[in-house]
């Protein structure tokens, strides 16, 4: 779930404002004094809170919102806008206009500068052709830890080594003409705090170089720590934009929501974990909605739209309903749903999953049970996976010795999957059977 703590206690208050039919002044003033705490004990910087808690209260009274039929509905929807607006209301994108153009990532260290930098080059390699920039120097694995990460992703790194950071910039714009790259992604070098040294170097590269954005990147778990830096660091470089990172988690959502408002610069990305395609663009109402609770459908359809073969799901779903459903097709499923992102991430994605989720908090969608659903389905021989009826003990065994696992989670496995092929065969059929042989009974 996102923002945890503050997503659950805003949930609850307004749940409790829709339960009650008519709502009077008082109602209204005590689910505002909960919000106010939340979003307080979220490290929102208590200005900003101030502020958004009078918008809200004042188009509340205004509008005759507590006389309408729905109150707490129009409340929420109130809330909701007003949350939008406060983290910066539309998407703010990046202004890339001449060639090449160079993208400057700077930040404290172990914000998420590098895996940043790599999580950009690859969101944007579908309209640009990105060169990465090692220009970290200090750390002897800064440099070969983009060279990982680029070589991952299928794209250049540019090096020099230990040369100054200032000529490194200046040669990856030579580097990036001759090679036909349009767009030049830096990634700097940042210190443990802000200090003179770290910032008189940035602001050589930005004159050496004049990138078209200085995209600062912050740890959203540093909460008002966020906010400081993001105004430091924008008083002395001038900013363009603040990528907030480890929003994954249970990060208490402070950050995104002050930052804007604090700082007046924006938010254009998320990052939502370790691996590189972890990271969005910052859709400030797709945000207010998943802390209200109101699911976020759109990121859900465009994530899936990225991720899944249309064609290959077409395929499956014709599978799972015929007899030939089998062991390999569960497995290359799994696989699908799995590529989407973690399952507790998606979860939270689905209007109402969140509390859903909550409510369910021992049945927690168990990432390493499935990856040991895999490593069983991996250890069969393909003969097993298409027809699992002929493992016998001495399959059972190696399998389970194979995969690491016990005889008895090979049985398991085994026992779910043919009650699962049972039922999807009779959903099947039954599908059959109805006029136009329409596939689905429900
Ligand atoms: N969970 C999570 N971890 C992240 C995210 N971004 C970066 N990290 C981790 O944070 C650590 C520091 O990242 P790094 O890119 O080396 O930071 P740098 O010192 O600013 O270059 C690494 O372990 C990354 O895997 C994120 O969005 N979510
Ligand atoms: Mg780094």
């Amino acid at each position: 779930m996102l923002f945890p703590n503050l997503a659950n206690k805003i949930q609850d208050t307004f749940q409790r404002l829709r339960g009650k039919g008519k709502l009077t002044e008082r109602d209204l003033d005590e689910a505002l004094r909960e919000v106010r705490l939340a979003l307080l004990e979220a490290d929102v910087n208590f200005k900003v809170v101030k502020g958004f808690l009078s918008s809200v209260k004042e188009r509340s009274l205004g509008h005759e919102v507590l006389k309408s039929i729905t109150p707490g509905q129009q409340i929420v929807k109130i809330v909701h806008e007003e949350m939008t607006k406060l983290m910066g209301g539309g998407v703010s994108r990046l202004e890339i206009k001449e060639t090449p153009a160079c993208i400057m990532l700077v930040g404290l260290q172990g914000s998420g500068k590098t895996t940043t930098a790599a999580k950009l080059a690859r969101h944007l390699s579908k309209q640009h052709r990105p060169l990465l920039v090692a220009a970290d120097i200090y750390r002897p694995a800064a440099v070969k830890q983009l060279q990982v990460l680029g070589e991952s992703l299928s794209l250049p790194v540019f090096s020099m080594g230990e040369a100054n950071p200032v000529d490194i910039a200046r040669a990856s714009r030579e580097k990036a003409r001759k090679e036909g790259r349009d767009l030049i992604l830096l990634d700097t070098a940042g210190r443990l705090h802000i200090d003179e040294a770290m910032m008189q170097e940035l602001q050589d590269i930005k004159e050496a170089v004049k990138p078209a954005e200085i995209l600062l990147v912050v740890d959203a778990m540093t909460g008002q720590d966020a906010v400081n830096i993001a105004g430091s660091f924008h008083e002395r470089l001038g900013i363009t934009g603040v990528i907030l990172t480890k929003v994954d988690g249970d990060t208490r959502g402070g950050a995104a929501l002050s930052v804007k408002a604090v700082t007046g610069c924006p938010i254009k990305f998320v990052g939502l974990g370790e691996k590189t395609e972890a990271f969005e663009p910052f859709h400030p109402d797709r945000f207010a909605s998943r802390i209200l609770g109101m699911g976020d459908v759109i990121s859900l359809v465009e994530k899936a739209q990225a991720t899944l073969d249309t064609e290959k799901a077409r395929e499956m779903e014709k599978k799972i309903f015929s007899k030939t459903f089998s062991l390999e097709d569960f497995k290359e499923q799994l696989q699908q749903v799995r590529s989407m992102g973690p399952l507790d991430e998606l979860l939270d994605m689905i209007p109402g999953a969140g509390k859903m989720n909550k409510a369910m908090k021992n049945i927690k969608v168990d990432e390493k049970e499935l990856s040991r659903i895999e490593a069983i389905i991996n250890s069969m021989t393909p003969g097993e996976r298409q027809n699992p009826e002929i493992i016998g003990n001495s399959r059972k065994r190696r399998i389970a010795a194979g995969s690491g696992t016990r005889v008895q989670d090979v049985n398991q496995l085994l026992k779910q999957f043919t009650q699962m092929r049972k039922m999807m065969k009779q959903f099947g059929d039954m599908g059959k059977g109805r006029r136009g042989g329409k596939k689905f009974p429900f």
